[in-house]
């Protein structure tokens, strides 16, 4: 790898929690083999490109801080080549698997989508090539329906057919490209598609059609043989007031109303995940319940603030919590952790992207750790799965393999009287989680 445009930075190496040294691991150690699988398989971390290489730090109250040197230039494909070899420089140095991208986070939207198309077309060529000489891979690919302000009123659930034609034909376009640089997965998330108010919303036909679009994208890439992985990215409201996709619940109805949920699985965001109101613990173990649990979008809200402030997560134990979950449920398969984290605006030295990177690898695999060592010792399993032992015998059993109904419990209940009521020891469970976090 030519060393270009992070010079003062080596490859992150791992020197172990011992080390005082801010750009090493602590934790994740990318080699580390565990149950035959490198630290690296396990964890499938990834690059989102939009925050690490387009992000500027700009907010409503003032422009971007953050002035990237390979940033200089007219031409703007010249531009978006020179910004993605600096991108594929930092997987490596960082020891990323993996990156994921919207359409336009790495190729300029042209004056027309023919424009477009040639752009990307011409970007993408260059990604084919740094990801055969790196062996970095693509996570997932997307398509930004929510910056032009086409999209003002929604892509697939615009009330203008005309929009819905062109989100299709980038969605067309995002699925070829996808495809060609071997992304495992295609994500969406409906970023406006949503309401403002219901004054002027037909929400039972934006929902028909936000199906349809996706049945026809469903459609496409069975025709053109990708065979990666859909997913959806729940979020309950910014931009719109109210999106489509509130949460993983409101996820799995929409797309088993729709016929879909055979096609689809779910990426979760953590900030998205507590704008909902929920813990990213409890999305993940509603997803993976009913099987859908696809990918991680691994980042962190402010408890103080409403908005999406997609940080980076360093709170081991939120993470620990999070990892037991996925690890019960079998890991992300196809899936992996895209640290959809952006740096906080004065944050503008290169070395900040990767203090940034090394924190939430380090905290995820820290937390993997953790983890892997609650499930082997097997403690909380075994409350919980105590917990519900009436369950595995006698009327229990029945009721579970629906043998039994009313008639019956009622005989049962007069029968034995009144239940013992027995302890959910909450306090006791936490004492616990704390052992394995502090010792
Ligand atoms: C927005 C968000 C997106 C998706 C991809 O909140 O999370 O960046 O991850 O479109
Ligand atoms: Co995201």
């Amino acid at each position: 790898m030519k060393s270009r445009h992070f010079k003062d930075i080596p490859e992150i190496p791992y020197e172990g929690p011992g080390t005082d040294n801010p750009l090493a691991f602590r934790h994740y150690n990318p080699d580390e083999v565990i149950d035959g699988k490198t630290l690296k398989e396990h964890m499938r971390f990834s690059i989102a490109y939009w925050h690490a290489f387009r992000g500027v730090g700009a907010d409503p109250f003032g422009p971007g801080t953050i002035n990237r040197p390979w940033e200089k230039g007219r031409d703007q494909i010249t531009v978006a080549k020179r910004r993605m070899d600096a991108a594929f420089e930092f997987f490596q140095k960082i020891q990323a698997p993996f990156y994921c991208f919207h359409d336009r986070d790495i190729a300029p939207e042209g004056a027309t989508l023919r424009e477009s198309n040639k752009n990307l077309d011409a970007i993408v060529k260059h990604a084919r090539a740094h990801q055969k000489e790196s062996g970095v891979k693509l996570l997932w690919g997307t398509a930004s329906l929510f910056t032009n302000p086409r999209y003002m009123n929604g892509a697939a659930t615009s009330p203008d057919a005309h929009v819905f034609a062109y989100a299709a034909a980038q969605v067309k376009k995002a699925l070829e490209v996808t495809k060609t640089l071997g992304g495992e997965n295609y994500v969406f998330w409906g970023g406006r598609e949503g309401y403002e108010t219901l004054l002027n919303t037909d929400l039972k036909r934006e929902q028909d059609h936000l199906a349809a679009f996706m049945h026809m994208a469903v459609d496409y890439a069975k025709s053109i043989g990708f065979t990666g992985q859909f997913l959806i990215e729940p979020k309950p409201k910014e931009p719109t007031k109210h999106q489509y996709d509130f949460d993983v619940a409101s996820g799995i109805a929409f797309l088993r109303t729709y016929k879909l949920d055979r096609h689809f699985k779910f990426n979760i965001e953590t900030n998205h995940a507590t704008l909902a109101g929920h813990t990213f613990n409890h999305e993940i173990e509603v997803a993976a319940a009913v099987g859908m649990l696809g990918s991680i979008d691994a980042n962190a809200g402010d408890t103080l603030l409403g908005w999406d402030t997609d940080q980076f997560n360093t709170d081991v134990r939120e993470l620990t919590l999070a990892m037991v979950s996925i690890l019960r449920a079998g890991g992300l398969g196809s899936g992996g952790f895209n640290f959809d984290a952006k740096l906080r605006r004065p944050s503008i030295d290169l070395t900040d992207l990767f203090y940034a990177h090394i924190g939430g690898m380090d905290a995820y695999a820290l937390a993997f750790k953790i983890a892997r060592r609650i499930l082997a010792e097997g403690k909380l399993n075994e409350f919980v799965k105590s917990r519900y032992s009436s369950y595995d015998v006698g009327f229990g059993r029945d009721i579970e393999k629906k043998k039994i109904g009313f008639k019956e419990l009622e005989k049962i209940a007069f029968k034995l009287g009144e239940p013992a009521p027995s302890s959910g020891r909450q306090e006791y469970l936490e004492n616990l989680l704390n052992t394995y976090l502090h010792g």
